[in-house]
């Protein structure tokens, strides 16, 4: 397979005018009659042919202006030759066929559990007919639905219905990845929202008959969501109805169509008894994050798949914006820097690093990626430092006026930017084009009453980038007097040069600084200091989330020690952080944050990078340990913790409780190491929510207990896909390290591992990388079975499996032995007969 680059990006030849399509829904042989009106495009002067994708199509009949044409499809579409066609405006009609209980891709129009339901981004509209299947190309469209079930549902308002047909129409040009269709036997949650300009709004969460009780706080998501953005953005929604539809059988999360969400159902469905704290606050930050796309994806568009990060990076900043104003700024903004180094800096440290802004790919669905979305939302944030909160809120109002009903760019976006605040941003731009994290190395002095942070940044290769240039990085410092006191309050130092010194004047002491404040850069800083000094910002850091990293550098520090020297955690780290976890003024969500020791995965990253070679069962057997003495040390306060942090009254998924509950479970956890899991499982059995049930188990599970607990779990909710979910799930993540493997083959042959739905492949086999002793134990077990998985569903859904094998992609860290047995799975993967474009390419970068 060739790759597509960005900088062959030609206009598209025509332009489509408008769209009328007909379904007739037929689960091995839908008929899909699409006319649709064309003209030449002026921006691409001259005769051209006319390039239509269409994959696994049987073409019926085709015509141009009525009179039928011998088109001979290829594998990926038609071509009209520039000689057959009208010099004008001209109407290309067809009929194909398509076999939607067919399609196990999960891409185009598909079934679900008797459902029809589509994907379309990226590119699943030429899986439905032929069509310039291209994002840049955007029109309305008219759908007419024939078909027997109830509920028949498409982009924009319903215009017209009898029995069997339905027909929509959505005003709004799009491009055909944000086309959609449901058909099912569904019923709805509805409630009503009018809009600021005073537009009723139907809203609708459609679900299988039994889910409409589970779907309360998935439509208080989207009604605060649609408030959130007419004050925050001043967007206001644009249709008469909004239409979120939830399907079991999705590869993403959700799928922000126009006016027709579509929604694995994992993130919509939600009540306190089948969910946890933390699958509400996905579900919100999901619907929110699809209902921000109606302004940030849909009204204003890519122009290609390499501005990919143009919607998403700015849809995740606005969700998280959202997320925080909903909840804790601080405690949110240190969730999400946890993600971005779990995930985006994972990437950006291997062989699948790629720019935010990618120039080349093979197939666009390996490139919804952690760089992309999560880093691409850092780039906005830094924008917003940058250029301040009223720069910014100018920026993006000129964004919305000048781009609407457009397909834009990276270089659009800047733009205005610089239109809006006169500021120049040819420098920040590399952000987009170069792969890699920066290292902050920071040194200061003091002298006379001067401070002075010497900074410089480090700028390593990724594949395909030998040699880069220095970055803008705003980064945000306040100082701290030797009794605590902020001396100077936050200030954003701008490092535009490799090297650069800044300095602070008229000073008494020596201050302690406090460097990169709310994580103001995706940068890793590396600064030579002391635990006292981290054990002060601990203490004192007026900035919450430099607070949590000092003890967060503490715990890698002290973990890093305990694997290379045996050694164990000594007095000192142990009281810093028993300080913060009793003190009652901190809030309990944070405090839950500060006891979650680093992830075994993270340990190992930051071994590497220290130029170790991380040996997993050390690092395992390390933070057990880490675990039992924080336990020791906590021992006392342990019982009185758990009691007083019971929520009295009925569950509310409220941030505030949800705190409380992370608290709880955190010092059940520990407590769990004394007790013999006496406490935990009174709490498994007391349990009225799913947070303290899950959380219950999981404590008994890390000490090696809990069967009895999981055999009273499955009979109570074994019925129920989503929950079962985490059944599977949990008793993987915390199988012993040799026998993560063998439990996967247990799991994976029971009866209920229907390997063929996504979200349960996912809690299995997504589970074993997860838990990264067993993953990575030195058997290969883990490997293999991962290999033997993915092998098997790549034929049938290559996008999973494809996204999957992402667990390869830290081999480079490991010892010969492991990377060569790594090494070895990748082979037999790449041998496999009929490798699908997706998993071809990622295990060939991977393999490099
Ligand atoms: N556009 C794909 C799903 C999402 O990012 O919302
Ligand atoms: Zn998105």
């Amino acid at each position: 397979d060739t790759p597509i680059r960005l900088v062959d990006y030609l206009p598209p030849s025509h332009l489509v005018d408008s769209v009328a399509l007909t379904f007739r829904l037929h689960p091995q042989a839908t008929r899909v009659l699409s006319q649709v009106c064309l003209r030449p495009n002026p921006a691409r002067p001259g005769r051209h042919d006319l390039r239509l994708d269409g994959e696994a199509l049987r073409l019926i009949g085709a015509a141009v202006d009525g009179v039928p044409i011998a088109a001979m499809p290829d594998e990926t579409g038609l071509t009209l030759p520039a000689s057959s066609l009208p010099d004008g405006p001209f109407t290309f009609t067809a009929e194909v066929e398509i076999a939607p209980e067919a399609n196990t891709a999960l891409e185009g129009l598909y079934m679900s559990r008797g459902m029809y339901c589509t994907q379309c981004e990226a590119e699943g509209f030429r899986k439905i007919t032929f069509y310039p299947d291209r994002p840049d190309v955007m029109a309305p469209f008219r759908v007419r639905i024939e078909s027997d079930l109830p509920v028949l549902l498409s982009n924009g308002n319903e215009v017209a219905n009898g029995p069997g047909w339905a027909e929509w129409h959505d005003p709004w040009p799009k491009p055909a990845y944000l086309f959609a269709l449901v058909a099912g036997d569904l019923v709805a949650h509805s409630a009503g929202f009018t809009t600021m300009s005073g537009r009723d709004v139907a809203l609708n969460i459609w679900v299988r008959p039994g889910d409409e009780a589970r779907c309360g706080y998935a439509m208080d998501s989207l009604i605060r969501s649609m408030k959130w953005d007419e004050d925050v953005y001043g967007r206001e929604y644009d249709l008469d109805v909004f239409n979120i539809v939830a399907v079991d059988d999705f590869n993403m999360g959700a799928m922000e169509n126009k006016g027709l969400n579509i929604f694995n159902s994992k993130y919509v469905l939600a009540l306190p008894e089948t969910a946890t704290d933390d699958d509400f606050a996905r579900i919100e930050a999901i619907i929110a994050h699809e209902y921000f796309h109606n302004w940030t994806g849909n009204r204003i568009t890519c122009r290609d798949w390499f501005q990919l990060c143009l919607k998403e990076g700015l849809t995740v900043f606005r969700d998280q914006q959202f997320s925080s104003d909903m909840r804790s700024a601080a405690v949110k903004r240190i969730e999400d820097v946890l993600t971005l180094r779990a995930r985006q800096f994972r990437e950006d440290d291997g062989p699948l690093a790629h720019p935010v802004r990618p120039e080349e790919y093979i197939e666009i669905n390996n490139f919804y990626t952690a760089t992309v979305y999560e880093k691409g939302a850092e780039l906005i944030g830094m924008l917003k430092r940058l250029v301040g909160d009223k720069g910014y809120a100018k920026a993006l109002d000129l964004y919305f006026r000048r781009h609407d009903g457009q397909a834009a760019t990276i270089e659009d976006w800047l733009a205005v930017f610089e239109d809006a605040t006169g500021r120049d941003l040819s420098r920040f731009k590399l952000w987009y084009s170069e792969a890699g994290t920066p290292r902050l190395k920071v040194t200061d002095d003091f002298r006379d009453g001067r401070f002075s942070l010497h900074v410089e940044q480090v700028n390593l290769p990724t594949p395909g980038q030998p040699d880069k240039h220095p970055k803008v990085i705003p980064i945000a410092v306040g100082l701290l007097n030797p009794n605590g006191d902020e001396v100077v309050p936050t200030t954003v130092l701008e490092l535009t040069e490799t090297r650069q010194s800044f300095h602070f004047d008229g000073l008494a002491a020596r201050p302690v600084p406090s460097i990169l404040r709310g994580f103001s850069a995706p940068v890793v800083l590396e600064r030579a200091t002391t635990p006292e000094e981290r054990a002060f910002l601990l203490a004192h850091d007026t900035d919450p989330f430099n607070k949590w990293e000092a003890g967060r550098a503490l715990a890698k520090e002290v973990l890093a020690r305990m694997v290379t020297d045996g050694a164990q955690p000594g007095p000192d780290w142990l009281d810093a952080l028993a300080r913060v976890a009793l003190d009652e003024a901190l809030d309990p969500a944070f405090r839950a944050l500060a006891l979650r020791l680093p992830g075994e995965d993270d340990m190992a990253q930051t071994l590497h990078a220290a130029g170790h070679v991380p040996d997993p069962d050390r690092i395992h057997a390390a933070r057990q340990r880490m675990a039992a003495a924080l336990a020791e040390r906590l021992d006392p306060a342990l019982p009185g913790l758990i009691d007083a942090l019971a929520e009295p009254g009925p569950f509310t998924p409220e941030a505030r409780a949800a705190g409380r509950r992370a608290l709880r479970l955190a010092a059940l956890g520990l407590m769990t190491r004394r007790d013999g899991g006496a406490r935990a499982a009174a709490v498994f059995r007391a349990a009225n929510n799913m947070t303290e049930e899950v959380g219950a188990l999981s404590c008994l599970l890390d000490v090696g207990r809990g069967q009895e607990e999981l055999a009273l779990f499955e009979s109570r909710w074994g019925r129920d896909r989503l929950v079962m979910d985490k059944w599977f799930t949990l008793q993987i993540l915390h199988a012993a390290p040799a026998e993560a493997a063998a439990k996967v083959d247990r799991l994976t042959a029971h009866p209920d591992f229907d390997w063929k739905n996504p979200n349960r492949f996912r809690a299995v086999i997504g589970a074993l990388s997860a838990n990264h002793a067993g993953f990575h134990h030195a058997s290969g077990a883990g490997y293999r079975v991962l290999a033997d998985w993915l092998i098997r569903l790549d034929p049938l859904n290559p996008q999973t499996a494809a996204r999957m094998s992402t667990a390869f992609e830290t081999r480079a860290r490991y010892d010969a032995d492991r990377q060569a047995l790594m090494a070895d799975q990748l082979d037999r993967i790449l041998a496999a007969p009929a490798l699908s474009r997706d998993l071809a390419e990622m295990a060939g970068r991977m393999r490099r």
